[in-house]
């Protein structure tokens, strides 16, 4: 299958669906071209395991499945047109919903709230129009997140702290929060410092909460040589503080750049990969 049809055939964007493929989270090989070819069965195993709905089976061969849902025509999936329609609660239904069926937190962010995200990005480029929409959103994912926290377990009492937030030219709250949440269904105790964060107080704050682990989420940098930058800027921040533990980086920037975080910062695609390295650093 083509990501085309394979997007179109679960209603969401096509580049949501490349993207995901580039992140591991479905199996894809590629063409003497360069263009992504899915195997039918590494997209159904896709399909069933994150439980997306498929709309268009004709368009991925399950003619079996016969109805067109008239979600498809729209090509976005039902949490996309509730952020964008501004229904909070159904958003919030549609999100707790797939996290009481058993989906992790992580992948909920990668496959659901991220798309969607972006999709009011793509869709709306800041025009006019579009604004409120986004700034709707992002206030409908922060509360969504929040409750999230509040139906998790709290961190044991032992459990290790990650420290975290976003540059201090930065204003994206969204990418922080959501490292937040993951790392408090990881069984860490998030402590996120959020947005336009001055390295001054990261030090301060590292300082103080001694953490094992700090989260840089890189929302907005213009140039490679800016993410650079505000990665070094936080590297030495945490020397002075005199803490030595991993910076795991990553976040829009890195994705609309296609770059890493340089050299001593370890770089996270997705909060999946993020879920997965952290329990690698400690079993909590
Ligand atoms: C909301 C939003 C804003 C809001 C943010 C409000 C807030 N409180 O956060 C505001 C209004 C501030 C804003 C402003 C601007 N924005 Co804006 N914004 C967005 C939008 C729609 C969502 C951002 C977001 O929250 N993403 C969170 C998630 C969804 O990002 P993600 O990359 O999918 O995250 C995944 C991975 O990166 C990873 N990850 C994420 N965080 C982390 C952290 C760690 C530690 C790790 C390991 C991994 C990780 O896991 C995630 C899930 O899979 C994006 C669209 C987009 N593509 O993200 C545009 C977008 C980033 N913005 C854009 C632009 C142009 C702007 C403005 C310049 C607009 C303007 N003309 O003023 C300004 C610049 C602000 C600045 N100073 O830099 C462009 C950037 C284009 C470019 N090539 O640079 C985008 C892509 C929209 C678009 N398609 O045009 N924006």
């Amino acid at each position: 299958m083509s990501p085309k049809d394979l997007a179109h055939a679960i209603g969401v964007s096509e580049s949501s669906l490349k993207r995901w493929v580039d992140q591991g989270l479905i199996s894809a090989a590629r063409t003497s071209g360069g263009h992504r070819r899915i195997p039918r069965s590494a997209g159904l195993a896709f399909v069933r395991r994150y439980g997306y709905p498929v709309l268009r089976p004709d368009l991925v061969g399950l003619d079996e499945l016969a109805g067109v849902s008239p979600m498809a025509a729209e090509g976005r999936s039902p949490l996309e047109t509730a952020l964008i329609r501004g229904r909070a609660e159904e958003a919030q239904r549609l999100v707790v919903g797939r996290f009481v069926q058993g989906m992790p937190v992580a992948t909920l962010i990668d496959v659901d709230l991220g798309p969607a995200m972006r999709s009011i990005g793509e869709l709306w480029h800041h025009g006019e129009a579009g604004i409120f929409v986004e700034h709707r959103g992002v206030d409908i994912c922060t509360h969504i997140l929040d409750r999230l926290r509040d139906l998790l377990p709290p961190p044991d009492p032992g459990a290790p702290v990650a420290l975290g937030g976003a540059p201090e030219s930065d204003p994206y709250t969204l990418p922080t929060l959501m490292a937040a949440t993951v790392l408090a269904a990881e069984g860490w105790r998030p402590v996120n410092l959020g947005a336009f964060v001055p390295e001054g107080a990261l030090a301060r704050a590292a300082h103080e909460e001694k953490p094992e682990l700090v989260w840089l989420a890189l929302g907005a940098a213009p140039d490679t040589p800016s993410l650079e930058r505000q990665t070094r800027a936080w590297l030495d921040a945490l020397e002075i503080a005199g803490v030595d533990c991993p910076l795991l980086a990553g976040g829009p920037a890195c994705q609309i750049l296609g770059r890493r975080p340089p050299g001593p910062a370890r770089f996270g695609a997705s909060m999946g990969e993020m879920a997965d390295m952290v329990r690698g650093f400690r079993a909590p």
